[in-house]
């Protein structure tokens, strides 16, 4: 491609909405363009990367015999109902009309269209297990499309279904796929990690994560020692209880005039946080309980959902908390709290003395008891792990790092299949749900991930594997009609070689080609300049590394093709 007859819109400052490194330079780079508030354009750069992440992923999924399929973005309502999610997602499900005020949802994934696919035309064990997938733009009314496309309302997604008469085919699916999902990201040259994850709304009973490391990532990761590792709100860890040797006082009402956080509380009655427990109002699939934690941890909404069985949890909103509790926000607690369940996580158990919430306002209560000051329906793990808690299977001090999600695998068992009555005939002749797996992938996601990782104070450093071009030729000065001419047949060799190849022949200062060839960050440039043409040499340098290779002009192909082949 020639640079002078491109649409390649670079941008020397900052885009000052951008707050991640992806982010700023897929937008100086002109990869991409915003068209609207999460929506984005991909402009030629951006989407030749976009395809080269494609091609990888549509290569190692059909390398573990998995079919590609293409499913309409266009979901009638008429599916999700019967699954009951047309009613479960709010806002982020994107609901439309026809001519005939049908409803449809624009896809967000498609478990329920490929259930009906299959139920459709699958009828027998022997035609099992299998497994599909397709490339598709997704969409989700996300209440704060951030980071570029990392969260953005339209992106490009993997997904892909697999249907198994029993659970060892699943798991042997399951496995492969992940498999696929490691050599996809290696040949991204990503580092990454895959972690036990929350199975959340979609379900199901086992799920893995594959996050790529980086600070900007919107996912806390713990990790141990010993080899477990796990998203915040799925991961398991024993936190280390406060000392209670108190003796059990009485309990006793006291006034918090407009004290409502924990922190206020706990300075206004110069207690410890951890001896406050907060009460949280939730709604668990429309229905209200009670979520208590010690006031110095959060709660983890994955675990809470895990634990009731619920599909959905959300914090109930202001007037329902009010109805059930007789007071605002911010004075709720257990005492006295009827008509619904309490789960409190199990480092509340053993406390005495603690702080709750009064139900009136501005006021608390002190020198509480559990168990004998109210009634815990259940006690679970509820609470969000942090580093510096001591790990579950090995008890040696967890650590944290920040990721961003590219990938997730789920195994989702008979949940979609049961409910839409979507079974085969198995061997002895009696109709069985299929068990399903669902496994999903960034696509544009994984292209801002690589450029998180990949990239340093000049721009990015495109990894060749999925970089928009391998080679840049760059000419200093188009004035000179040697240097011109021996570009263009070094760019018409090169493509006839099959190398992607970025010719940057515009009239410009040496000093704007140079800095825009560093911004974009193809692996290699190679300068054609006046100087080295003199002593017959061209000269080549790789983005990352900065290394510089002088090649004779003869030469200059071959020695172009030597130096790709020893570039990740
Ligand atoms: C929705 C909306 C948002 C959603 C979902 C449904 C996330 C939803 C989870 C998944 C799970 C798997 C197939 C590929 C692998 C991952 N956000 N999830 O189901 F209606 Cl609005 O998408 N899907």
């Amino acid at each position: 491609m020639r640079w002078s007859k491109a649409l390649i819109p670079t941008h020397k400052e900052d885009p000052s909405a951008a707050e991640t490194t992806s982010h700023k330079l897929m937008l100086r780079s002109g990869c991409i363009r915003k068209l609207t508030s999460g929506v984005y354009n991909y402009l030629p750069l951006g989407r030749r990367a976009l395809l080269k992440v494609e091609q990888i992923v549509r290569e190692e999924m059909d390398a573990v015999g998995c079919q590609e399929i293409l499913m309409p973005v266009l979901c009638p309502s008429e599916l999700w109902r019967e699954t009951g999610r047309w009613d479960v997602y709010g806002k982020e499900l994107w609901r439309v009309r026809d001519r005939n005020s049908r409803e449809f949802a624009l896809g967000p994934t498609h478990e329920e269209v490929v259930t009906d696919i299959v139920r459709n035309e699958v009828r027998s064990y022997r035609e099992l297990p299998f497994t599909v997938y397709q490339i598709q733009t997704k969409f989700r009314d996300e209440l704060r499309p951030r980071f570029g496309v990392v969260r953005s309302r339209e992106f490009l997604m993997k997904d892909a279904y697999s249907f198994h008469r029993d659970d060892e085919s699943l798991d042997e699916t399951y496995r492969d796929i992940c498999d696929a999902y490691t050599r996809i990201f290696e040949r991204c040259s990503l580092t990454f990690r895959p972690v036990e994850a929350a199975t959340g709304a979609i379900g199901g009973s086992h799920s893995h994560e594959f996050m790529v490391l980086s600070d900007t990532g919107e996912s806390e990761i713990i990790v141990c020692e010993c080899g477990y590792a796990a998203t915040d709100e799925r991961a398991e860890g024993a936190v280390d209880p406060p000392p209670c040797d108190e003796a059990p006082g009485e309990m006793e009402r006291v006034e918090t005039p407009e004290m409502r956080t924990i922190e206020q509380v706990s300075e206004f009655l110069g207690i410890d946080p951890g001896k406050l427990v907060k009460t949280i109002i939730y709604e668990a699939d429309g229905r209200p309980v009670a979520a208590l934690v010690r006031g110095d941890r959060e709660i983890s909404e994955a675990k809470l959902s895990m634990a009731l069985g619920a599909d959905l949890i959300v914090p109930a909103p202001p007037d329902v908390i009010e109805k059930l509790t007789g007071a605002p926000v911010g004075f709720t607690g257990p005492v006295g709290l009827e008509g619904i369940d309490v789960i409190a996580d199990h480092t509340v158990e053993p406390l005495v003395n603690v702080v709750v919430g009064g139900n009136a306002q501005d006021v608390h209560l002190k020198n509480v008891k559990p168990g004998r000051d109210f009634k815990v329906t259940a006690f679970h793990d509820i609470v969000l792990v942090r580093k510096g808690d001591r790990c579950a299977r090995c008890g040696a001090e967890l650590d944290s790092f920040r990721g961003i999600e590219v990938s997730q695998a789920f195994k989702l068992g008979t949940k979609y299949s049961s409910s839409m009555n979507a079974t085969y005939l198995d061997e002895d002749g009696v109709a069985k749900p299929f068990i399903m797996g669902c496994y999903g992938l960034g696509v544009s996601r994984t292209v801002a991930a690589i450029i998180e990782q990949h990239n340093d104070k000049d721009g990015i450093t495109w990894p060749l594997s999925v970089a928009p071009f391998a080679v840049e030729i760059l000419v200093v000065s188009m004035k000179s009609e040697e240097c011109t001419t021996l570009a263009d047949r070094l760019y018409t060799d090169l493509k006839a070689a099959g190398v992607d190849v970025l010719y940057d022949d515009r009239d410009d200062s040496a000093g704007v080609k140079f800095k825009d060839a560093d911004l974009v960050g193809m692996p290699l440039r190679v300068t054609i300049g006046a100087r080295g043409l003199k002593s017959g040499v061209v000269e080549a340098r790789v983005r990352k590394t900065g290394e510089v290779t002088e090649l004779p002009v003869d030469d200059a192909v071959q020695g172009i093709l030597r130096i790709l082949e020893t570039l990740p």
